[in-house]
């Protein structure tokens, strides 16, 4: 028997509580927050979201708010790809990327007032990177992680949920689009977003006070629909080709490198950090690309905490960053970073922890 003992530095999100009431059986650690992951049913859980509607405890993406004068300039500092024609309400998938154009957190940016910035993050520490910027660039702007926690519906009937609490305006929210609103009181910012391309919505809680009342609500209104619990699922995000960073991605992983060139402007100001780096790579051509793999093998063997060689005819040709069981495909599938110029249908060999493993490269999105 383990138990995890929450603490000041390793917190809790608001819906925890609710989390645990409803089951839970694992989690992560994720900005330094406890992540909930399975409810004890993992495939249940899959066909829930690819079929239903699946509820998340999301609250360890974080925010990041700028806020000031120069927050839009500072956004665009950090950001490689055009803010300049985002609008107040509209939020936008951004790359971080370093001075050497390596990718250090992919958020969603939502911009709610001219001078009002979130940077939604992935795992890192962006609060401590963008206040060191700021210093540095001497830059008037306020930077610090507010109490907001996201809440994710997902799956092809969350809209009909999300319209049952909220009202039908939502149907004609926009992707990465956002509103600020109340729910019985509870100040909300819900997007059109989420990690899974099953579709759905993101509640923004702005007072972590509420959490559990905000999650019993959209539990008791989802009821028609058979909502349930359950967290972002590696099977789901693999077949659908979402990347993520840290995990698909190592120490001198650029956009492009990734299949995120399309969220790369080159013509961006020059003080975007990173941005002379990735005009050089882009001029140079790069070096490595991701692909998929499909692997042989009927029995799940997921990853473990270790990348994976991937071998071309006895040559090492990049590695294995994730591998997970689709549920859809029948087989393990994973992404492969491996050098440019090898083309889908190749056939390779993992040096899996099991012993070599046969597979075959293809294009992403799996499904
Ligand atoms: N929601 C919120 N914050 C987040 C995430 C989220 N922060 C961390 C992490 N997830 C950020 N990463 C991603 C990665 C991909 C997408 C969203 C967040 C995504 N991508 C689509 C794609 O790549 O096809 C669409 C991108 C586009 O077309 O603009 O949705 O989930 N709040």
């Amino acid at each position: 028997m383990f138990s995890f003992q929450p603490n000041t530095r390793i917190r809790p999100s608001p819906f925890f509580e609710a989390a645990v009431a409803e089951g839970l059986t694992m989690a992560n650690v994720y900005n330094r927050m406890i992540m909930p992951t399975s409810y004890g049913d993992p495939e249940g859980e899959y066909w829930r979201l690819i079929n239903g509607v699946s509820q998340w405890d999301v609250g360890v993406e974080r925010q990041v708010q700028l806020k000031g004068r120069d927050a839009g300039r500072l956004a665009q500092i950090l950001a490689t790809r055009d803010l300049s024609a985002c609008a107040v309400g509209q939020g936008k998938y951004v790359a971080l990327c370093n001075h050497a154009g390596t990718i250090i957190n992919d958020p969603i940016l939502l911009k709610l007032a001219d001078d009002l910035y979130w940077l939604s993050i992935a795992d890192g520490d962006v609060e401590l990177w963008a206040r060191a910027i700021a210093a540095e660039r001497g830059l008037e702007v306020e930077i610090c992680e507010p109490d907001v926690s996201p809440m994710a519906l997902q799956g092809p009937k969350a809209e009909d949920v999300v319209a049952h609490v909220l009202g039908d305006w939502v149907r004609a929210l926009k992707y990465f689009w956002f509103r600020e609103t109340e729910i019985e009181g509870i100040p909300v910012a819900v997007q059109r977003s989420g990690w899974s391309k099953q579709g759905g919505f993101e509640i923004y809680l702005k007072d972590g006070r509420h959490g559990t009342r905000l999650w019993n609500i959209f539990r008791e209104a989802g009821r028609p629909w058979d909502i349930g619990p359950g967290a972002p699922s590696s099977a789901e995000r693999v077949e659908s080709g979402l990347v993520s960073v840290g995990g698909d991605t190592d120490d001198e992983t650029n956009p492009f490198e990734v299949r995120m060139g399309r969220f790369v402007d080159l013509h961006v100001p020059d003080d975007t950090i990173g941005i002379a780096a990735l005009r050089r790579i882009r001029a140079e051509g790069v070096k490595r690309h991701q692909m998929g793999i499909v692997l042989e093998g009927e029995l799940p063997a997921p990853l473990g905490v270790r990348r994976e060689e991937v071998m071309l005819a006895g040559r090492r040709i990049g590695m294995l960053t994730n591998c997970t069981w689709s549920f859809r495909m029948k087989a393990n599938i994973g992404f492969v970073l491996v050098e440019s110029g090898v083309p889908a249908g190749t056939g390779v060999t993992v040096e899996r922890a099991s012993g070599p493993s046969a597979g075959r490269l293809v294009g992403i999105p799996f499904l």
